[in-house]
């Protein structure tokens, strides 16, 4: 009877206001019917204007939230965002591999869309040649794709190459996430890189909104909610497309500035 229904994780930090981070990633796995846990890395403080203070957790507490878990729980699929540090990273890593914690996906949350550093430059390395080859599906957006491809990306081609690179580093799928920066363009595409070598670009309207917080990790936790349900890497990128797509055009009325996006937007 125990542990039958999907059971998913993020290992994530918190942000008090709930529109990104492990907030987010919980309201992704409740909409999408799995059951979602929270191994939280660091605490943020921030509303819709911003984020104002930040702390990573003591390892040693990561090491018992993890154990905590595995000791009791079936996890089918887990997720990252922010890991601050290299030391945090390295804590990941170590309990990815004792544990058995199902596919990763990897949201290498590096910084927020208002500017706001995530992740210390110095972790970066760490980031690259740890915990990338242990990615199930990496999900880099166009700017994390530049950082840890190690090359500007101009064009179509340049994302395909970038995407390339990355799973030549080890990561066994890729989604690299267009850029959506400018007002006037029309769509939104991703590029997704598969492990059997198939690639697809993705296309979405854009959407003129201030309303995107939490846009990456709900993309990322709706991927893993997909995979722990069973679907394959392929079916959950694509409806982790629509899932967000859906979340951004049907805007709700929360925080003054910078809002999250709705989760009770798709249907399917
Ligand atoms: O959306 C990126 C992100 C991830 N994790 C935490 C955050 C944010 C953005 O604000 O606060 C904890």
């Amino acid at each position: 009877m125990a542990n039958e229904f999907p059971q998913v994780l993020t290992i994530a930090g918190s942000d008090s206001d709930g529109s990104a981070g492990m907030e987010a990633d919980l309201h992704t796995f409740f909409v999408r019917h799995v059951y979602g846990m929270a191994v939280v890395t660091a605490c943020v403080a921030g509303n819709s204007y911003g984020i104002h203070a930040s702390h990573p957790l003591p390892v040693d507490f990561i090491d018992q939230e993890f154990k905590d878990i595995a000791d009791d729980f079936k996890v089918l699929a887990c997720k990252t965002g922010m890991l601050a540090d290299s030391e945090l990273i390295n804590c990941v890593v170590k309990n990815y591999k004792k544990y058995d914690l199902g596919p990763l996906v990897l949201d290498p949350v590096i910084m927020t869309k208002h500017g706001a550093m995530l992740l210390e430059e110095s972790a970066y390395a760490t980031l690259r040649s740890q915990l990338l080859p242990l990615a199930t599906v990496l999900t880099p957006n166009f700017f994390e794709a530049e950082k840890l491809a190690e090359m500007t990306i101009k064009n179509d081609a340049d994302m395909e190459t970038a995407a390339h690179k990355l799973q030549k580093m080890g990561a066994k799928n890729v989604m690299i996430k267009g850029q959506h920066h400018d007002q006037n363009q029309t769509e939104v595409r991703d590029f997704a890189l598969l492990e059997s070598g198939k690639s697809f670009w993705l296309s979405a309207p854009y959407v003129n909104t201030e309303h995107v917080n939490g846009t990456g990790d709900s993309l990322s936790a709706c991927i893993t909610a997909e995979i722990g349900k069973g679907n394959s890497i392929e079916s959950a990128i694509k409806t982790a497309k629509k899932f967000v797509n859906a979340a951004i055009a049907n805007e709700i009325a929360v925080g003054h500035k910078f809002g999250p996006i709705n989760h009770w937007a798709y249907q399917d």
